[in-house]
């Protein structure tokens, strides 16, 4: 495919008042979020879970694209119409997870090397003829004593540079996604330095293997302090380190970056996209492709009953309005009362 053919879709993905929907759990995370409502992890659960989802009335009007996992791709909807020709026809492109996790870096104790290159070229051509026009693979850099080590931050990086061009290849736009977790205690100082440090390392990589960055999407976290950092930051803070660093590190040819929430909650997630999209002269588009800040409270309003669906409709459309305005700079908190 053509880099304008990409770039169009890139371009589609981070459009004006729309983000994207991490709707791409594997199996044994979304059996992690269905615990925490006390439902089963079984096939018509998650089924009805993402039917529940992508029927959000309107949903096209906030979300641009919809990452799905590979169950889903291939799955009917409850009405019987597969899940990504359901997505396209309310104007949400749909996109395929193809990483197969993170496992753990030989050598190097606490820390994570995602896999899934292995025969990769196939799986994409198979995704393409399932109707996806994008996908997404997730590094993960874990913040510790020592750590990230080069190693850790090489392999990743060189990782989704050959994923990235086998997208490319195929006919997807890839979803470049390194996340700096934010579980530890560490500062907003030290995400930074380690954010700016793996981005650079994957440009870099990305430059070698010959990425059109035109098209492709960025999805990195926010530069935060860790969830158990005695000191957190301010919505202003995060905004100006994270704006600082991709600054640093993103060529503007990148058409968007759409960040992960990282288990922020709802509202902060949002309220920090605004921060961002607030600053002035911007040389790429900032949105959100938000998977818990989008979907947990949709999940807990649904509770698995289908006398809840609209329920939980109403929690994801406030969510993707109020995330869609943020993509603008044109949210405030008095919204969410809404
Ligand atoms: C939707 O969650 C994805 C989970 O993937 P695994 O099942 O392979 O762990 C995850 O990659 C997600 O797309 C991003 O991390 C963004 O999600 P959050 O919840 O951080 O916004």
């Amino acid at each position: 495919m053509r880099v304008a053919e990409l770039n169009a879709i890139a371009r589609a993905m981070v459009a004006p008042h729309k983000g994207i929907l991490a709707a791409d759990e594997s199996t044994g995370t979304i059996g992690k979020r269905f615990a925490s409502i006390g439902i089963e992890n079984v096939e018509p659960n998650r089924r009805a879970y993402r039917d529940m989802l992508f029927g959000t009335p309107d949903l096209g009007g906030h979300i641009s694209a919809a990452i799905l996992y590979d169950e889903t791709i291939r799955q009917p909807a409850l009405d019987g119409t597969p899940f990504p020709e359901l997505l396209t026809k309310i104007g949400i492109i749909p996109g395929i997870k193809v990483d197969l996790g993170a496992k753990d870096l030989a050598l190097h104790p606490g820390e994570k090397v995602t896999e899934g290159l292995d025969g990769l070229r196939e799986r994409i051509a198979e995704y393409v003829a399932l109707g996806a026009r994008f996908a997404k693979w997730r590094a993960v850099i874990t913040i510790g004593d020592g750590i990230p080590s080069r190693a850790c931050l090489a392999v990743n990086a060189h990782a989704l540079a050959r994923y990235a061009a086998l997208c490319q290849e195929g006919g997807l736009v890839p979803i470049v996604e390194p996340e700096v977790l934010m579980d530890g205690d560490n500062s907003i100082e030290r995400c930074e330095e380690v954010t700016e440090e793996t981005l650079h390392t994957v440009f870099d990589e990305l430059a070698i293997q010959g990425i059109a960055l035109e098209g492709m999407v960025l999805k990195p976290n926010m530069v935060v302090p860790g969830k158990k950092a005695p000191r957190q930051a301010g919505v202003e803070a995060v905004a100006e380190r994270t704006i600082a660093v991709l600054r640093r590190c993103v060529p503007p040819a990148v058409p968007g970056i759409a960040f992960l929430s990282g288990g922020q909650s709802a509202e902060l997630a949002t309220e920090h996209l605004q921060a961002m999209n607030a600053v002035a002269n911007l040389p790429w588009a900032l949105t959100f492709s938000y998977g818990r800040a989008l979907q947990d409270p949709a999940l807990k309003a649904w509770g698995g009953s289908p006398a809840n669906v609209q329920a939980g409709r109403e929690q994801l459309a406030r969510r993707a309005r109020n995330n869609g305005a943020a993509r603008d700079a044109a949210y405030s908190p008095a919204m969410e009362a809404a």
